[in-house]
């Protein structure tokens, strides 16, 4: 994997045979929607549900975390307060409109990982912590360019790698009782002070433009670490941040319960690099769906395995933002090429790893 840091060199980096130059891009291209029932509710979903209300709670309850164990995932009601949302929110902006020095530095890194990816010298499908910020694809139709684009931040849909960049949003991965929790949820002896952030990420899911059916678009079923060249059995903890009230209208997380306990799911490029549809559909339980819906406050959060299998629809509220930052945490993982990734999640004949 390249994780590209402020020492990468752009000029020795691992080229594959599968250029992805999607991922780079200012503008996100149009997906189709997903097929019908890929989102619907197993019948017992509300009995797996698996919610505490803080993080303290969460690290005192054996309960908790083996329905983590179990089950893949692990919601925290109260995370974060509003004042820290807000806080988040606020950095969030600053780091996509370049607004301080640290800000602006982040966006010429997004450029040169673009100019990189456009001239073949780096592949970016590995889902590291580069530093990317992507635009739904409805904005390119409101905006010529990518400044006008940027003058309404309803037109971006993802921020990533900005952690080395914004000490505040550091500040909120790194969190004492989020690691603390992190930490227990891995196990094996793994304590707080030996996690490291594989990846940071920002989703901003934008509300549904004037006439039009869906805003910001679809993350398909896929497991994270089909995203990852790393070994696929690291224990990877993903802890995501809803900074809005989020629901199944306007793209809460979804996850397949236990799907983790099948280990690996192949992924093929179909919407994007994600868990074949007709997977996900043989999931389901008798008259019910595939999965269970994790909808949240603002300021609530989930934890979940990176191998549970989870998506998140459109959102097609015409008026409700579905922000959410999400941290990624190993202690500590063995490097894969992406064509062993590929080979692992897809096979050969269904690799190709295109993500967006
Ligand atoms: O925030 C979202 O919409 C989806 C996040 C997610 O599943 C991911 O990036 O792995």
């Amino acid at each position: 994997m390249t994780t590209l840091g402020d020492d990468a060199d752009f000029t020795s980096v691992h080229v594959t045979t599968t250029p992805n130059t999607n991922h780079a891009t200012a503008f996100d291209v149009p997906k189709p929607p997903p097929p019908p029932g890929v989102y619907a509710l197993r019948e017992d979903a509300r009995k797996l549900a698996n919610r505490v209300d803080t993080f303290d709670d969460a690290a005192d309850s054996d309960d908790a975390l083996n329905a983590l164990h179990d089950l893949g995932y692990l919601a925290v009601e109260r995370a974060l307060d509003e004042q820290s949302v807000q806080t988040c929110l606020d950095e969030l902006a600053v780091m996509a409109r370049g607004e301080q020095d640290l800000a602006k530095k982040f966006l010429e890194r997004v450029g040169e990982v673009r100019e990189a990816v456009s001239e073949g010298r780096i592949q970016v499908s590995d889902g590291g912590d580069h530093e990317a910020l992507q635009f739904e694809a409805f904005a390119e139709t409101k905006a010529e360019t990518e400044a006008d684009a940027l003058k309404d931040l309803a037109n971006v849909r993802k921020l990533q790698g900005f952690v080395r960049h914004s000490p505040t949003l550091a500040a909120l991965a790194y969190r004492r009782d989020v690691l603390e929790l992190v930490a227990k949820a891995i196990g094996g002896g793994v304590r707080a002070d030996d996690l490291q952030i594989h990846q940071s990420l920002a989703l901003l899911k934008p509300p549904a433009p004037s006439g039009a059916e869906q805003g910001g678009r679809e993350k398909p079923f896929h497991q994270d670490l089909a995203y990852f060249s790393i070994e696929p059995h690291t224990k990877i903890i993903g802890a995501w941040f809803a900074l809005d009230d989020t629901d199944e209208k306007n793209g809460c997380m979804h996850f397949i319960p236990r799907g983790h306990q099948r280990g690996i799911w192949r992924h093929e490029s179909i919407r994007d690099w994600q868990i074949d549809d007709a997977d996900v559909l043989e999931a389901s339980d008798g008259d019910g769906g595939p999965c269970v819906s994790v909808p949240l406050r603002r300021g609530g959060a989930v934890m979940f395995n990176g191998l549970s299998p989870h998506g998140t629809p459109p959102n097609v509220s015409a008026s409700s933002t579905r922000r959410a930052v999400q941290f990624h945490y190993h202690a500590g993982a063995r490097r894969i090429t992406d064509e062993e990734r590929f080979e692992i999640f897809g096979g050969a004949a269904r690799g190709g790893g295109e993500i967006n």
